[in-house]
């Protein structure tokens, strides 16, 4: 009989939850209030909430569109304003953030009692065209800090650079849900167990390969892509062996889920400037700030083709921007063929 593979997981390394990782971080940081971990695990509250939402979904008459459509112009869906909803009471609940601004709405959401001098920028469920269809979807978050001397924060202090970000993060809510989480040094990742309630420590000091053998993008766009954008892709598709080329292509069209995979696997994921979005589609603060933070901080590269993301300067709230992330050397062999 061939002998077993399996072996029953070290019962003793169970049990790092997402609240315990915090906690021992915090106390970590010499004068830490405890505000930050807070404020975290109230983040952390709404993706089990929302969690809990997707999973009913099709039980819970809360699938299909509300008849509303949204600042981007698309289509709400009843999830998106659940999973808006929740965010906003969530983070409104102990007064650490001072303000929100969310993928859902126009204008940033300001908390006036609140005492904490943080702020959230987050687009609550991402990939709704996926919704309806069971496939993966996710929140997006990222947290800057706000000083309150400066007085109660307005839209133009949600307008900073990426690096300016203190903690980034996404829940996937795929074939399990899994929160990914960074405050700048090392991405660590969280399975949540519906049987215990609770997030569980599943993906460790998470690195970025160096590089991949996967692409993805929405190659539907091909007409509408510039001749740079096309000559990467006809190269990344040439058979060399060298260089594992041709790439295996996946697009699910959530960034969540795309990111996830990228970031776990390597290779690239990539949404250029188009003749549709000359702009880019996803949008700078909270879809494509958080991504490019996690990424950087997990050894990979986040790009807009010629500068990295973290560097952009925010023009407005809703801004979009190109959004080119992976391996590092899949992202520097695209940003290589813009150069030409
Ligand atoms: P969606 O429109 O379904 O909300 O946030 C925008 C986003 O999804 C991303 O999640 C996803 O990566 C991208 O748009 C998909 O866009 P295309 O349908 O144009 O490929």
């Amino acid at each position: 009989m061939p002998k077993a593979s399996w072996s029953p997981p070290d019962i003793s390394q169970a049990g790092v939850t997402l609240e315990t990782f915090i906690l021992e971080g915090m106390f970590q940081v010499p004068g830490a209030t405890g505000t930050f971990t807070s404020l975290l695990n109230q983040v952390a509250l709404a993706a089990k909430l929302i969690t809990g939402r997707v999973r009913r979904a099709g039980l819970a008459d809360v699938l299909g569109f509300t008849g509303d459509t949204n600042i981007q112009g698309e289509n709400v869906q009843k999830l998106d304003v659940i999973a808006n909803g929740t965010m906003i009471a969530s983070l409104k609940r102990r007064g650490h953030c001072a303000a929100l601004a969310s993928e859902e709405l126009q204008n940033p959401v300001f908390f006036p009692h609140a005492t904490g001098g943080y702020l959230v920028v987050t687009d609550p469920l991402d990939g709704s065209s996926n919704i309806d269809v069971d496939i993966s979807i996710g929140t997006i978050f990222g947290i800057l800090r706000y000083d309150r001397t400066e007085g109660p924060p307005t839209e133009q202090s949600f307008l900073r650079t990426g690096r300016e970000l203190v903690c980034a993060g996404y829940c996937i809510y795929g074939s399990s849900t899994v929160l990914m989480l960074t405050t700048g040094r090392g991405v660590h990742g969280f399975t949540w167990d519906p049987s215990a309630g609770e997030f569980f420590l599943s993906h460790e000091n998470v690195r970025c390969p160096e590089k991949g053998n996967t692409y993805s993008i929405n190659e539907g766009n091909s007409a509408r892509w510039d001749d740079k954008v096309r000559r990467w892709n006809a190269f990344i598709k040439e058979p060399n062996k060298q260089d594992e080329r041709p790439y295996t292509h996946r697009y699910v069209g959530s960034l969540v889920a795309d990111a996830h995979r990228t970031l776990l696997r390597g290779g690239i994921f990539a949404y250029p400037p188009d003749t549709k979005s000359p702009e880019g589609k996803l949008r700078l603060l909270y879809e494509a700030n958080p991504t490019a933070f996690i990424f950087e901080a997990a050894g990979g590269k986040a790009s807009t083709g010629s500068a990295p993301i973290l560097d952009v300067e925010p023009t407005e709230l809703h801004a979009r921007v190109p959004l080119i992330v992976g391996s590092k050397t899949d992202v520097e062999t695209f940003e290589r063929f813009m150069a030409e």
